[in-house]
């Protein structure tokens, strides 16, 4: 500490403060640079949730968030058909991004339902929809997504749990052809990830959201060749997206509980709604073939 003559006391107080503001513009600086180094930390993501993740954290059947879920009754809302949210019971951890779900064509909630308790564990709050009626097309079930969302942060039970800026979609078959459709209609979405998605508009070259495409392999009702490849291969090329194919899988395995699908979308929803880096390295280098996984395609690293 620099000494002053007693005489010169108002002077000393000003310099001090001058010295006390320079020392909090250096500690800024060096928080910019912790904030852009390669290895940011819990501090610099305001987004951050849950413990750092590890293979077998976003394998676990379930994540470290005790969930607590409602039922939305179909006579309550407007958009869509209703369904049901899926939300760490805990506040203690502020606010979460949130993610809605569609069904495929003639199916319902209980199709998609595992996902529910299965991402939310892991620190998102999750809104399983039924559509309007089972036959709804993907155009159709985009809105019902992007409805369900405006309940979920708007009017639900649960929306002063939700950062409304850190909103993504999901889906089944049409579900996920509508997951497309919903990103098409609002670029604000952080995240997209369409399971064996099904649609008959082939190019996606207007979306601006990340998104994580999955096949699959055996798929005959919607052919990876005639819809998730065409899809994939038709985003914008500067776009974050990625494209996996599950091996010995058909049209239907996004039907029941899977580890493939569960650890790359938690990855992708943590790595794109919450701006999680910590996931980054579960995407990237991208995933190679095994015994669940037919293929994979992306690009790495990622821009946004
Ligand atoms: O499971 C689905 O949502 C898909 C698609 C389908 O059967 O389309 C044929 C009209
Ligand atoms: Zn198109």
């Amino acid at each position: 500490m620099q000494q002053f003559p007693h005489s010169t006391s108002g002077l000393r107080r000003r310099i001090s403060r001058r010295f006390a503001g320079l020392a909090t513009a250096t500690a800024a600086v060096v928080g910019l640079t912790t904030l852009t180094g390669p290895g940011a930390q819990a501090a610099d993501n305001p987004y951050e949730r849950g413990p750092a993740p590890t293979e077998s954290s976003i394998e676990a059947a379930r994540g470290p968030y005790a969930v607590s879920q409602i039922s939305v009754s179909s006579l309550s809302v407007r958009g869509f058909g209703g369904g049901t949210i899926y939300y760490p019971t805990s506040t203690a951890d502020g606010t979460f991004g949130a993610v809605a779900i569609s069904p495929g064509y003639t199916a319902y909630q209980s199709s998609i339902a595992w996902l529910g308790p299965r991402l939310a564990s892991q620190g998102f709050v999750v809104f399983t929809i039924d559509t309007n009626t089972t036959l709804d097309q993907p155009g159709s079930r985009g809105d019902q997504l992007l409805a369900a969302l405006d309940h979920l942060t708007q009017s639900s039970a649960v929306r002063n749990r939700i950062d409304g800026s850190r909103l993504g979609v999901m889906g089944h078959s049409m579900g996920g052809g509508g997951s497309l459709e919903a990103a098409k209609d609002r670029p604000s979405l952080q995240a997209a990830v369409p399971l064996t998605p099904w649609n008959l508009d082939k190019t996606w070259p207007e979306l601006r959201t990340p998104t994580l495409i999955f096949g699959a392999d055996g798929d005959t009702i919607a052919p990876v060749s005639s819809h998730s490849e065409p899809f994939y291969n038709g985003l914008p090329s500067a776009l974050d997206r990625a494209y996996i194919e599950l091996n010995n899988a058909t049209h239907f395995t996004p039907n029941t509980s899977n580890t493939t699908i569960a650890k790359y979308s938690i990855s992708w929803l943590k790595r794109f709604i919450d701006n999680d880096t910590r996931y980054e390295q579960f995407l990237c280098p991208l995933p190679r073939p095994s015994l669940t996984i037919e293929e994979s395609r992306g690009n790495c690293p990622h821009t946004s």
